[in-house]
C-alpha cells in the first residue's frame, strides 16, 4: 500500500483556489501504519522529534527514539513520531526516518517554522507545538513528551514564553507530559495555560511535577485516577465543542527523581551561564538542557529518560482507553 496522502484539511478549503490547489505541495504524509491504526480505530501515540535531535545527547538518543516506540509497539499501541523530513511533514517514520532525526544536524521546528522548511524541502525536528498541531490534523489525539515547554523566568521582560502553549490551546491532543522544567517560572505557566483554557489534570496527583523532580510545589485543581477517566475527560471535551488540547501531568514516582539538592545547583548554574553567554530565542531551551546533562555527569539524563518512558507508557494506556471508548 502507497503511504497516505493527505488531502487539503477541510479548514483551509475556503482560502484555497483550484489553480492553487493543482500546484500545491501535500500537508503532510501518514505512514501506512498509522493510518491503519486510525482507520480502524485502534490506538496511536504521537512521539516529538525535537526531544530527540535538541533535547537527549548522542547516541542515547537514537535508543531512547527506538525505545519509545517498541514501548508502545509492546502495548499494542501504533507509535507515530512526527518530524519534517525534506520538507514533508511525517505522521509516523520508518526506522530510516528515526535514525535521521537521531543522527542529522536538523532544525527545531515549531509551528511557524513549518511553512518555510515545506517550501525550502529541509528537515526539522518538531517541537511540542508543531508536534500537536500536526497530530491534531492528522486526527492522532494522544500524545507523550518529557517536559513541555512554557513561560521562562523573566518573561515579563523578555516575553520568552513557549509556543508550546498557545500551540495546546488550538490543537485537540492530550498531551502527557512530567510538567515544566524548572529551568522556566512554573507558576507563570499555569497561570497562561489558565488564561489560554487548557484543561490540565494531574495524573493521581493535585502537585504539578517539575520535570525531574516529582512536585514542584504548585497545585493544580484536578487529579485523574485512570486513563479511562482522562478519556472520559476527552469525550466530555469534544461533546462541548471545545477545541483545547488536555495536559495530563505525570511526576515520576520519588524513589525515580533526581536529588533535589544536586538538581537545584545545577539549575543555577545553567541559568547563570545562559545568562553569561546571551543565549536568546529558540536556542534558549536546547541551551539549557544540554548544559544540565553535562554539568550533572549524566544523571540528569537517566532521570530523563525514565520521565519520557513513564509518560509513553501512560499515553499508551490513554490511547488504549480512548480507543475502546470510541468503538
Ligand atoms: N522541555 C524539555 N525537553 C525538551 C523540550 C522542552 O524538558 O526537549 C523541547 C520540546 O520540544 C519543546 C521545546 O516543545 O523544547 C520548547 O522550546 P521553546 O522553549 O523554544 O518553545
Ligand atoms: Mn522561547
Amino acid at each position: 500500500m502507497a503511504e497516505s496522502l493527505v488531502g487539503i484539511v477541510p479548514s483551509l478549503e475556503p482560502r484555497t483556489n483550484r489553480k492553487i490547489r493543482a500546484t500545491m505541495p501535500q500537508p503532510f504524509l501518514v505512514s501506512d501504519a498509522v493510518a491503519d491504526a486510525l482507520q480502524h480505530g485502534r490506538p496511536v501515540v504521537a512521539l516529538e522529534s525535537t526531544i530527540i535531535s535538541h533535547g537527549l545527547p548522542r547516541p542515547r538518543n537514537l535508543e531512547a527514539a527506538q525505545e519509545f516506540e517498541q514501548i508502545l509497539l509492546d502495548a499494542g499501541v501504533t507509535p507515530a513520531t512526527i518530524a519534517v523530513l525534506d520538507g514533508i511533514p511525517r505522521i509516523g517514520l520508518d526506522a530510516d526516518g528515526v535514525a535521521r532525526i537521531a543522527n542529522e544536524d536538523m532544525v527545531k521546528a515549531s509551528v511557524r517554522d513549518l511553512p518555510i522548511i515545506a517550501a525550502k524541502g529541509i528537515s526539522g525536528a518538531t517541537t511540542v507545538a508543531a508536534t500537536a498541531y500536526l497530530a491534531g490534523k492528522a486526527g492522532v489525539r494522544v500524545f507523550a513528551t518529557g517536559g513541555l515547554g512554557g513561560v521562562h523566568r523573566g518573561a515579563s521582560a523578555t516575553f520568552d514564553e513557549s509556543a508550546d502553549l498557545s500551540s495546546l490551546a488550538l490543537a485537540g491532543v492530550t498531551v502527557v507530559a512530567a510538567g515544566v522544567k524548572s529551568v522556566l517560572d512554573i507558576a507563570g505557566t499555569l497561570e497562561r495555560l489558565e488564561t489560554l483554557s487548557v484543561p490540565v489534570v494531574g495524573y493521581r496527583t493535585t502537585n504539578f511535577p517539575s520535570f525531574w523532580l516529582t512536585e514542584s510545589g504548585e497545585q493544580i485543581d484536578w487529579s485523574v485516577d485512570s486513563a479511562a477517566e482522562i478519556a472520559r475527560v476527552m469525550q466530555s471535551q469534544d461533546a462541548l465543542g471545545h477545541g483545547q488540547g488536555i495536559i495530563v501531568a505525570n511526576p515520576l514516582p520519588p524513589e525515580l527523581q533526581w536529588v533535589p539538592e544536586e538538581h537545584d545547583r545545577v539549575l543555577l548554574e545553567a541559568l547563570a551561564e545562559a545568562d553569561a553567554q546571551g543565549i536568546r530565542g529558540k536556542a534558549v531551551t536546547p541551551f539549557l538542557l544540554s548544559y544540565i546533562v553535562g554539568a550533572s555527569g549524566g544523571r540528569s539524563l537517566e532521570v530523563n529518560l525514565d520521565i519520557a518512558r513513564n509518560n509513553v507508557r501512560l499515553a499508551g494506556e490513554i490511547a488504549g482507553a480512548w480507543s475502546a471508548l470510541a468503538r
